[in-house]
C-alpha cells in the first residue's frame, strides 16, 4: 500500500542549536538548583539508550505500555468511531503505536502524524511504522503544540482528530504544568476529538527507584549522555567521570527526580555557548522529573482541563493506566 514517509522540518539546524544553547545557559546559570530540560536527552545516542531502558526488567513502564496497547488497542479504537486521523506527541520509536495504527487500519486508511523535536526520533518512527498497510506517515519536527496546530489544520471535513500522549511523558511536567498542557491541547481540538493519555501510577518506592537507577547503569548512561551531548554539540568540557547519577523520590510531589551530582569542585566551559560556570562538590544538576499519578487523579485532571473520560485500561503487573478522553 502507498506510504508517504517524510518529515516536515521545523527550523534549520542553526536555530535548533541556538535554542539548545540558550536553554543550557538559562538552566546552568541558576544560582539555586541548576537544571537542564529533559527534552534534550533524545539525540541519537540518548534515543538508543532510552530504547535499551525500555527493555530493562526494572523499567516496568516500558513493558507495561507496550503490553497494554498490544492487548487493548482494538477495544480502545472501538471507543473512537468514525473517520479518525492520529497525531502523536513525542513519537519515540513507535513500537507501541503500531498496535493502535493496525487496529484503526482494519477499518480505514490512516493518516498518522508523529510530532517530535527530535528528527532522529521521527526517522526511527518511520522506519518502525512506515511499512504498515493502509497507513501514511507525515512527521512534524516541531514542539508539541506547534506541531499539533499544523496537524489540526490538515483535518478533512467530518474527520475526528485523536491525539496520543503515551508512555507517561506527561510525567515530565509538574502537576500544574501537566494540567495546563492538557488544556492547551484541548484548545486546539474540537468537541469529541480524542486524547489517549498514558500515565505511570503510584507504586512502592523501591520499585520506582530501581526503575530509574537500574543495576546495569543504562539509565545512568542515559542521564550522563546529556552532558556528553553538550560536549559534542556545544563544545563543552564536562568531565563525565566527575558526575554521579542520582535518583530520589519526592514523597510530597509524588515524583522521581534524576540529578547529576558533581563529585568535585569544578569549572565547566561551554565554548559554543560562550558560557562558563562552577559546580561545588556535591552540587547537582536536576535533569528530569517523572511524576506518578493515581488513576482517579488522571480522570480529575482531564476533567478540569476540558475533557470527559470515556475509558481507562490498566496494567496490574506494573501499575500503569491508559486513559481515553473526549474533548468537551
Ligand atoms: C519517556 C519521560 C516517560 O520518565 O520514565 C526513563 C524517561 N527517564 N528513564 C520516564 C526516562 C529515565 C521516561 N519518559
Amino acid at each position: 500500500m502507498l506510504t508517504i514517509p517524510r518529515v516536515v522540518p521545523a527550523v534549520e539546524a542553526g536555530r535548533a542549536l541556538s535554542e539548545f544553547s540558550s536553554d543550557v545557559i538559562v538552566g546552568l546559570s541558576n544560582p539555586g538548583q541548576k537544571e537542564l530540560p529533559s527534552k534534550y536527552f533524545y539525540d541519537e545516542v540518548g534515543s538508543a539508550l532510552f530504547e535499551a531502558i525500555c527493555t530493562l526488567p526494572e523499567y516496568g513502564l516500558g513493558r507495561a505500555g507496550k503490553r497494554m496497547l498490544e492487548r487493548y488497542s482494538g477495544e480502545i479504537m472501538d471507543c473512537v468511531p468514525g473517520q479518525v486521523m492520529i497525531a502523536e506527541l513525542g513519537s519515540g520509536s513507535g513500537q507501541q503505536t503500531r498496535w493502535l495504527l493496525e487496529a484503526l487500519a482494519r477499518r480505514q486508511r490512516v493518516n498518522y502524524y508523529p510530532i517530535d523535536i527530535s528528527r532522529n526520533a521521527l526517522f526511527r518512527c518511520q522506519a518502525e511504522l512506515g511499512q504498515i498497510e493502509m497507513v501514511s506517515i507525515v512527521g512534524f519536527e516541531r514542539a508539541y503544540l506547534d506541531g499539533l496546530q499544523e496537524v489540526a489544520a490538515r483535518r478533512h471535513d467530518g474527520e475526528r482528530l485523536m491525539v496520543l500522549f503515551l508512555g507517561s511523558t506527561i510525567g515530565n511536567f509538574d502537576r500544574p504544568a501537566g494540567e495546563q498542557f492538557l488544556r492547551e491541547v484541548r484548545s486546539i481540538l474540537r468537541p469529541d476529538d480524542a486524547l489517549l493519555l498514558g500515565t505511570d501510577l503510584i507504586k512502592p518506592i523501591p520499585a520506582l527507584i530501581l526503575a530509574y537507577d537500574d543495576p546495569a547503569g543504562v539509565t545512568a548512561a542515559f542521564n550522563k549522555n546529556l552532558l556528553a551531548r553538550i560536549n559534542r554539540e556545544l563544545e563543552g568540557d564536562f568531565d563525565l567521570r566527575c558526575f554521579e547519577h542520582v535518583v530520589r523520590y519526592d514523597e510530597s510531589e509524588r515524583r522521581i527526580e534524576m540529578h547529576l551530582r558533581s563529585t568535585v569542585w569544578q569549572r565547566v566551559v561551554i565554548r559554543k555557548a560562550g558560557f562558563r560556570f562552577y559546580l561545588r562538590e556535591g552540587e547537582t544538576i536536576w535533569t528530569e522529573s517523572a511524576h506518578k499519578y493515581s488513576s482517579e487523579e488522571v480522570v480529575q485532571m482531564g476533567e478540569r482541563a476540558g475533557y470527559r473520560c470515556v475509558g481507562q485500561w490498566f496494567d496490574f503487573e506494573w501499575p500503569f493506566a491508559e486513559s481515553l478522553f473526549f474533548a468537551v
